[in-house]
């Protein structure tokens, strides 16, 4: 497979250098403040992200999973977004997550081991990380099916409609559970937007070896759009995103969006890419960063400057001070906690285990 060129079959706004690029279906019709607004959470996401990966490096984290590169993809997407929505994240997310205003350091306590993934911090309307590959896509079929059934979807207002988005991996669509959400989607016409990110590999499998056409070509199959962008342009993802979630909205059925990215860093911390990706490949995606072209179009209008960038430098030093201070701040979980966060009601057989595994804490000299 070549590497996609933009027009019809490949939606790109934004080129490499900077510069804006003319769709027949898509343009983005947002202020240039708006997407320094986008820019700033783009360098946001990648600070949070360099960040937590260096407090894996000094033992302060278990694993943590990289977003670097894949910024454009989760903020032009999460731009997109309505309170009405429901949003189902895999576990690389991070910039989603930011954007829905949770706060990094309760990302973290996942990743340290100290909590689960209910952080205080998330909105309702986001559901938590998922670990265990594509079974979120079917959880998010039948979250968008409850919406169509509380008449929140092409509704007479359509204000108040919301949609469900799910994200998942290029490596993903090769599970069962995926290709069954597909087809429960298009049975119901379920108002599910299918957000894949191909960022090229699932841990050392090349995407060229799990699909022999395009992913975004699969939903022609299943009975639905399939369009394809790059995931590196913030416009094309926002404008693309914005399209699918209100053709969903309006109760038009399931739509699969495959965001052409790559993942620059590890797979996970306990990943080394070096191993089955030489450097010339990651070099010719350096060149398409996406926070990169989206300065230098900034920079070329007039629209930052270096004054502001100064300004978010610092920003980022602040928010990465904060991490690292919030991290090795996090509290320690209580042994009651893995018993007590089960089921809504804890059953009484389990509500005896946890009173006997407290009594054998309380039973060494020093309980934690
Ligand atoms: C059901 C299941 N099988 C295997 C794994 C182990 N595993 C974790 S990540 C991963 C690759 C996923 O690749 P992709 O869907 O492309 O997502 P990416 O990590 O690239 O974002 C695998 C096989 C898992 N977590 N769940
Ligand atoms: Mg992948």
């Amino acid at each position: 497979m070549t590497e996609p060129q933009a027009g019809p079959d490949f939606v790109q706004l934004l080129d490499p250098q900077g510069n804006r690029v003319e769709n027949p279906d898509f343009s983005y019709s947002g202020s240039d403040s708006d997407l320094a607004d986008a820019l700033r959470d783009l360098v946001l996401t990648r600070r949070i992200d360099s960040e937590a990966t260096a407090l894996q490096r000094k033992g302060e984290l278990g694993l943590w999973p990289p977003s670097l590169g894949q910024e454009a993809a989760q903020v032009g997407s999460a731009r997109a977004f309505t309170k009405h929505d429901i949003i189902v994240p895999s576990y690389r997310e991070h910039g989603v997550a930011w954007c829905v205003g949770i706060d990094p350091v309760d990302m973290l306590s996942t990743f340290r081991g100290t909590g689960m993934t209910d952080w205080a911090s998330r909105p309702d309307n986001f559901h938590p990380y998922s670990f265990v590959i594509g079974t979120q896509t079917l959880h998010a079929v039948g979250m968008a099916m409850a919406q169509q059934r509380d008449g929140v979807v092409g509704n007479q207002n359509p204000e108040d409609s919301g949609a469900t988005i799910v994200y998942f991996g290029d490596g993903a669509t090769s599970q069962g559970d995926v290709n069954e959400a597909f087809i429960f989607a298009a049975s119901f016409a379920a108002p599910v937007v299918f957000f894949c990110q191909n960022n090229q590999y699932a841990i050392s499998e090349p995407t060229t070896v799990q699909s022999r056409i395009p992913i975004y070509r699969r939903a022609a199959g299943f009975g639905f759009p399939g369009i394809l962008v790059d995931g590196n342009d913030l416009l094309a993802v926002q404008v693309v995103t914005d399209w699918a979630m209100d053709y969903a909205r309006k109760g038009n059925g399931p739509v699969l969006i495959e965001a052409y990215t790559f993942r620059m860093g590890a797979h996970t911390t306990s990943d080394d890419p070096t191993k089955y990706r030489n450097d010339t490949e990651l070099e010719a995606w350096q060149a398409k960063d996406p926070i990169e072209r989206l300065r230098r179009y900034l920079l070329r209008v007039g629209a930052i400057n270096q004054t502001w960038l100064d300004a978010l430098a610092v920003e980022s030093d602040q928010l990465a001070e904060r991490l690292r201070t919030g991290c090795v701040n996090l509290p320690e979980p209580r042994l009651a906690d893995y018993f007590e966060q089960v089921y809504a009601e804890t059953p009484e057989a389990l509500l005896d285990q946890r009173d006997q595994h407290l009594a054998y804490e309380a039973s060494f000299l020093e309980p934690r």
